[in-house]
């Protein structure tokens, strides 16, 4: 079947910039090797029923070695950005000290490559990987790590500063702390109440103390990537209203409350009830959470629906440690994914109008991660002809013309992802890239989504000189 030609994009503004996304874990591989030492997600990959198939990132991609063959493929792509993440355990292997001097110059030949491709490098500092030596002194559950985590964001500020113009902080606090430590589907998979709501207020000051030494690096701008979700209640009625606020408040107001408001949700006794004492929480770390941001990174996939369901899941092994009351409720006459997750473009518009609204004077937006995982074989050729990812993207970037037509500043957007790769505890049959990795063999096949994104980026950089020119 023939690619569908990229819909004209003249809702979108010329300046928009496009790119692709990855994470350290999920694509680099070489886990044991330029001295990078063991990180929560090595721990958790070997305990066995955690990852699917027994699967790990020790190999993943093999970006480590093949960077080269994966910045080619965006040059010719040709993006606007590249956002990748560092692997803390590289840079220090065991998540304080001095650091591993094979580490930085990793990272220092990929951004020059990328540079080199004519890309600007979006930076991420933590993609979940934790040095697990800082997880056996409690991790994020403790005020220390906050602070390991700054000067480990000193240590890559003072390396690729000159560099890398976007940095970002964190990435999806949320599941590191409630998918990680209360759901426990995540590293380091454990399932607490009142630690995991500690390891939230840890990242953000992590992220604050982070953005203090970027700031003193003068690293250039800085931002925090959140993954808000649009919440929508099963029915009219008051309880499942009810029940959206509380998951408004675990999901998106934990975060962007006191980043963007310089407060704690009010809702939070109602919604935590005995498991917030907020021993945790020292005076000035609101002012050190909120410091001013140059960009918000916002990732969608899909929205959620929710029901009230006060009972506790009587299932032990379903049991997450934080129960809010609210039950998941599955979406009719849509199509899913392969993670199971409908597609819903509109809520993609719906969700930015809303926190637009919600948080007056927010940063400007990146829309960090976007995308869909898809089951598809490749042909003779070793083709993969995925129209059904072309048409989630399509559909998704006329939505966010339609956030941005709205008021919504957006500057940018990136497809989750690239290539391939390791979906943590999914392993690797949740095939998310716009390139086909063959696990094999590690070579990389461009889908047909590749080539349509390549078309759409044509179109638009088109637009862009046109406007310019004009
Ligand atoms: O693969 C993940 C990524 O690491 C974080 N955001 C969601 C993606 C898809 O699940």
């Amino acid at each position: 079947m023939a690619d569908p030609r990229p819909q004209d994009d003249s809702s979108l503004p010329p300046h928009l910039l496009f790119g692709t996304a990855t994470a350290a874990y999920q694509v680099e591989g070489a886990a044991q090797e330029g001295g990078r030492g063991p990180s929560i997600w090595d721990t958790y990959c070997r305990t066995p029923g955690r990852v699917a198939r027994g699967e790990s990132g020790d190999v993943a991609c093999d970006h480590y070695h093949r960077y080269g063959e994966d910045v080619a493929l965006l040059a010719d792509l040709g993006v606007d950005l590249y956002r990748f993440s560092v692997a803390w355990p590289r840079i220090q292997p065991t998540g304080k000290g001095r650091p591993n001097p094979e580490g930085l110059a990793f990272y220092d030949r990929l951004v020059d490559t990328i540079l080199g491709a004519g890309i600007e490098p979006v930076l991420t500092l933590y993609h979940w990987d934790l040095p697990q030596a800082l997880e056996d002194e409690g991790g994020w559950r403790v005020r220390d790590t906050a602070r390991r985590f700054g000067e480990y964001a000193g240590i890559v500020a003072d390396r690729l500063g000159d560099r890398v113009d976007r940095w970002i902080t964190l990435n999806e606090p949320f599941c590191s702390a409630f998918v990680g430590h209360a759901v426990g589907r995540h590293a380091p998979g454990t399932k607490e109440g009142t630690p995991a709501l500690a390891a939230a207020h840890h990242l953000l000051l992590g992220h604050g103390m982070a953005v203090g030494e970027l700031r003193a690096a003068a690293a250039g701008r800085v931002g925090i990537t959140l993954n808000p979700d649009h919440l929508v209640p099963a029915t009219d009625s008051e309880t499942d209203h009810a029940a959206v606020e509380r998951a408004r408040t675990l999901h998106n107001r934990t975060w962007f409350d006191p980043l963007f408001t310089g407060a704690y949700p009010d809702n939070e006794k109602e919604v935590w009830g005995d498991l917030s004492d907020g021993a945790h929480r020292k005076e000035g770390d609101l002012e050190t959470i909120g410091q001013p941001l140059d960009f918000l990174g916002v990732n969608f996939y899909r929205p959620i629906m929710l029901r009230d369901a006060p009972h506790t899941e009587p299932d032990p092994a379903r049991r997450t440690a934080v129960d809010i009351g609210v039950e998941q409720v599955p979406y009719e006459g849509v199509r899913h994914t392969t993670m199971g997750w409908p597609v819903v473009p509109e809520s993609f518009t719906d969700l930015l109008i809303d926190l637009d609204r919600r948080y007056p004077g927010l940063p400007p937006i990146l829309i960090t991660e976007n995308g869909s995982a898809r089951p598809h074989a490749p042909d003779d050729t070793g083709r993969v002809h995925d129209e059904d990812r072309i048409a989630y993207l399509r559909d998704h970037l006329a939505a966010l013309g339609r956030a941005i037509e709205a008021g919504v500043d957006v500057r940018g957007y990136f497809v989750w992802s690239l290539l391939d790769n390791f979906e943590w505890a999914f392993g690797y049959d949740r095939r998310f890239g716009l390139v086909r990795v063959d696990y094999e063999s590690l070579e990389r096949h461009p889908k047909s989504s590749y080539h349509w994104y390549r078309d759409y980026l044509t179109s638009h950089r088109d637009r862009r000189r046109r406007v310019e020119g004009a």
